[in-house]
């Protein structure tokens, strides 16, 4: 008998979601180019179970039903590409490749193309969860060819989380690069949630002074309110976690955060698309801040640090903090869906907002009921332009600000660093106002370069230039844009 579904790539990811679909009944044939890693899947965790081990490609796809589903778990870049090439020349009219790697979205979208050109079909999908989400249930983001969906979906769909409602954490999320789109500002998020997390530790320990068993208490409490989620709940288990010696575990850790690199490509599409990515931005940011430990070292000696004083009332502080991190929350996934809209504009995606939330709301790194509230707001009204205009959120800001702004000034007045919780802020004032100061911004250019502006007191679209020195001339500029 064919197998439901080929895999290449026997690594941790490869493995658990193999093992996931073979427990809903799915067959799959299994191939990885270290070939001994197969024979030890089949004799090891695979042993008695539905799965076809194979040793080359041809044999892969020669053992799959038709159409044939050939889903790549390999590393992203050039290995992707190569076995796209490797896989073509085995397969007929209608079969799929599906990669479910953290690609890049353009190359998912250059991907799409050329699989498409060659008529066949391919599928990008992101998947959320790691090991244990493979394992268990992973957060799923498809795009890529629409008419390949009907053939993927419920195998998709089976191996997926659900969320309560038995709602999978899976759906169709729009065409070429759209899943990998999606994934990578899930990704995106995913840093800013953690970073705002930091913040908040930093805040306890230096500016409260609180104890790790405090501070466990503080997000074991948080974890069943408003914050209620995954990064909340593991970062309350991570403070009471001891080393050998008693001391807490996160004391011995380096002050060093690696990264992969999803973070920075979404701070880039924000840049290429001209959206106000700020909090993730920031949290980008803070990490190559953090990797610079020998910089850092070398200006602790330089600089003294102010003297910390707090002599508030520390539980009321508690709870501005808490609305601290749940107001900068609220502006990150503004932020990062004002980035979806803008992406799915650009790229005639028509992206369903909230189907990407309840994608999210379970299975993934940032699994959270927040999402929930999310989906609601989208559901009311498909075509928000943002999400701060939801009544929902509005009202939520509107309730964390004042103990938002008193973290972020006690932060700043004792000198810890909030850039995340604080950009976020700036971003809500910004964003709030009717008028910014970009009008001085328009009369410098304009001042050095010729640039022309528009006025209050004139239709937009009519362009003014003055001769603020008395030495310019009429000429204006049109091609120079600093
Ligand atoms: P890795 O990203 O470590 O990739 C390992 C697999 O890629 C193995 O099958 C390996 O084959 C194959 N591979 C490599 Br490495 N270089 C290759 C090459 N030049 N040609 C052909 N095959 C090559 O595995 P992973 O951590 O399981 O992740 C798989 C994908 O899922 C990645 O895109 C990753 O970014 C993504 N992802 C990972 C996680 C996670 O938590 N780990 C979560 C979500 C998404 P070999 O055995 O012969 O070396």
């Amino acid at each position: 008998k064919k197998a439901d579904i080929g895999l290449i790539g026997l690594a941790v990811m490869g493995e658990n979601l193999v093992l996931n679909m073979e427990s809903k009944g799915f067959s799959v044939a299994v191939y990885n180019r270290t070939t001994e890693k197969v024979d030890k899947f089949i004799e090891g965790r695979g042993a008695g179970k539905n799965f076809i081990g194979t040793h080359s490609i041809e044999e892969l796809v020669g053992a799959l039903a038709t159409p044939r589903k050939v889903m790549m778990l390999v590393k992203a870049g050039q290995p992707v590409d190569d076995f796209i090439e490797q896989i073509i020349p085995h397969l007929d009219q209608g079969d799929i490749i599906i990669d479910g790697g953290n690609s890049y979205f353009e190359d998912t979208i250059r991907r799409t193309k050329y699989v498409e050109g060659k008529g066949f079909k391919f599928v990008g999908t992101g998947v959320s969860g790691g090991e244990i989400g493979a394992l268990r249930g992973p957060s799923m983001m498809p795009g890529g060819s629409k008419e390949a969906w009907p053939e993927v979906k419920e195998i998709f769909q089976a191996i997926a989380a659900k969320v309560d409602d038995g709602v999978p954490c899976c759906d169709w999320v729009g065409a070429d690069g759209a899943g990998h789109f999606v994934k990578m500002i899930h990704n995106g998020i995913e840093y800013g949630d953690m970073q705002i997390i930091t913040e908040a530790y930093q805040f306890m320990k230096e500016v409260l002074g609180m104890s790790y068993d405090e501070m466990h208490e503080t997000f074991k409490k948080w974890n069943k309110e408003e914050l209620d989620s995954y990064l909340i709940e593991i970062t309350a288990d991570i403070m009471a976690f001891k080393d050998e010696d008693g001391e807490p575990m996160v004391e011995k850790i380096l002050d060093t955060a690696g990264q992969k690199g999803t973070g920075k490509w979404t701070g880039i599409a924000a840049m290429h698309l001209g959206v106000p990515l700020t909090l993730i931005g920031e949290s980008v940011f803070s990490r190559f801040l953090s990797a610079q430990l020998d910089l850092r070292a070398k200006a602790s000696e330089v600089f003294e640090a102010p003297e910390i004083k707090f002599d508030g009332d520390k539980t009321k502080m508690l709870d501005d903090l808490k609305m601290a991190l749940y107001g900068a929350k609220i502006i990150s996934y503004a932020q990062g869906y004002n980035l979806l809209m803008e992406a799915s504009k650009e790229h005639g995606w028509d992206l369903n907002y909230g189907a990407i939330a309840l994608m999210w709301r379970g299975g993934c790194i940032i699994r959270s009921a927040f999402l929930g509230d999310i989906n609601k707001a989208f559901d009311k009204a498909p075509d928000l332009p943002h999400l701060l205009l939801d009544s929902f959120f509005r009202d939520k800001v509107q309730a964390a600000q004042q103990g938002w702004r008193n973290v972020c000034a006690t932060a700043i007045s004792n000198g810890i660093p909030v850039p995340s919780l604080s950009s976020a802020l700036s971003y809500f004032d910004g964003f709030r106002s009717k008028r910014l100061p970009a009008n001085l911004l328009q009369a410098q250019r304009d001042y050095f370069g010729a640039h022309t502006y528009e006025r209050v007191d004139k239709p937009r679209g009519e362009f003014f230039h003055t001769n603020w020195t008395g030495e310019g001339a009429d000429t204006v500029s049109t091609a120079y844009n600093s």
